[in-house]
């Protein structure tokens, strides 16, 4: 039977990333095709494309804005969407099927670096606990396929994802296309660059070019079974990503650290050496150069952006 690719949430960040990488032997889906919160549509879904591959990337996820402002709802959704998909992808007899979780879901107290074996050893961030136990869900309910029904499910984990296509929502964004679409602004207008907390939390980035290779090594090649962290293992304190961002998009006005707005978990360093135990080197896009890269394309594209 000939590979067929099916990745869900694709009108996101990753997903436009992933049309760079893959072959028309894949269905890029959307909102649009399915609302996947609802298990018939998402059955009907997975009848149309009939897939072999899933690459599992819907979610409702956000920055420490939008997880603190929608706890509910993001463990709701995330709940709805991966029990749907995961049974779907079961009932249609999906050869191998890859979703995804993140570094920020880990204990908020745990040894470091961050590695699967601590993944429920303890509470997340209260930062964002609603979209946090929802992942871990996902974790539980893979083991449980591949225990009753031998199911091939494995999940990726990368780090803070940015690049391209992101969601740039002032409030509910990530800290790098926030960032990025404030300091455009405040060019724009001759006006201070706000930066939420005391810039000293640390934070692991990785381009969203690179996740998208390797998630694509994770479908086709990883051998394992446990959750697979992506990253390059390397921190960054926010302070230090503001100015790349200030240099990429030439600003040269005031910047402001807002220590009444929230610093959230203060690091999450996770464990790059079982990546780099299966897959030997990667070269991940410095982020210096992946900033720049987002940055040209923001101003590019502003304001057909979403937000
Ligand atoms: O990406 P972010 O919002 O979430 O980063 P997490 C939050 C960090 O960036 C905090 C600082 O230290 C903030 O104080 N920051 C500075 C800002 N300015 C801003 C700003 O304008 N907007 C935002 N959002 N932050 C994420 C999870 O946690 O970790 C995701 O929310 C995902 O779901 C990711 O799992 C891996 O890094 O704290």
């Amino acid at each position: 039977m000939t590979k067929r690719i099916l990745v869900t949430g694709s009108d996101g960040m990753v997903g436009s990333a992933l049309r760079e990488v893959l072959g028309d032997d894949t269905f890029f889906a959307t909102r649009a095709d399915a609302d996947l919160r609802d298990f018939e549509a998402t059955d009907r879904l997975f009848k149309e494309v009939q897939p072999t591959h899933v690459i599992h990337l819907a979610a409702v996820v956000g920055g420490i804005g939008g997880n603190i402002m929608h706890s509910g709802d993001f463990f709701r959704s995330n709940i709805l969407i991966n029990t749907n998909v995961l049974e779907c992808a079961r009932q249609n007899d999906v050869q191998r099927l890859v979703s995804f979780m993140s570094t920020c879901i880990f204990p908020a107290e745990a040894s470091y670096p961050l590695s699967v074996e601590d993944l429920h050893n303890g509470p997340p961030h209260p930062s964002n606990f609603g979209y946090a136990y929802a992942k871990r869900m996902l974790d539980v309910q893979t083991r449980a396929y591949r225990a009753q029904w031998n199911s091939d499910f494995v999940i990726a984990v990368p780090t803070n994802i940015y690049g391209p296509h992101d969601n740039w929502n002032l409030e509910e964004g990530h800290v790098a296309p926030a960032l990025i679409h404030k300091c455009y602004l405040a060019k724009q207008n001759n006006e201070p660059l706000m930066v939420w907390g005391s810039g000293n939390p640390l934070r692991e980035f990785i381009y969203s070019g690179d996740v998208a290779k390797l998630v694509t090594w994770v479908l086709n090649d990883y051998q394992g079974t446990e959750p697979i962290i992506l990253t390059s293992g390397i921190e960054m304190p926010i302070k230090e990503l503001v100015h790349l961002v200030a240099d990429a998009m030439d600003f040269t006005g005031e910047i402001i650290f807002q220590s009444d707005k929230p610093d959230g978990q203060f690091r999450k360093p996770s464990n790059a050496q079982p990546l780099l135990d299966q897959i030997g080197g990667f070269d991940f896009t410095p982020v210096d150069v992946g900033i720049k890269r987002t940055v040209d394309w923001f101003v590019a594209n502003y304001p057909n952006v979403r937000l």
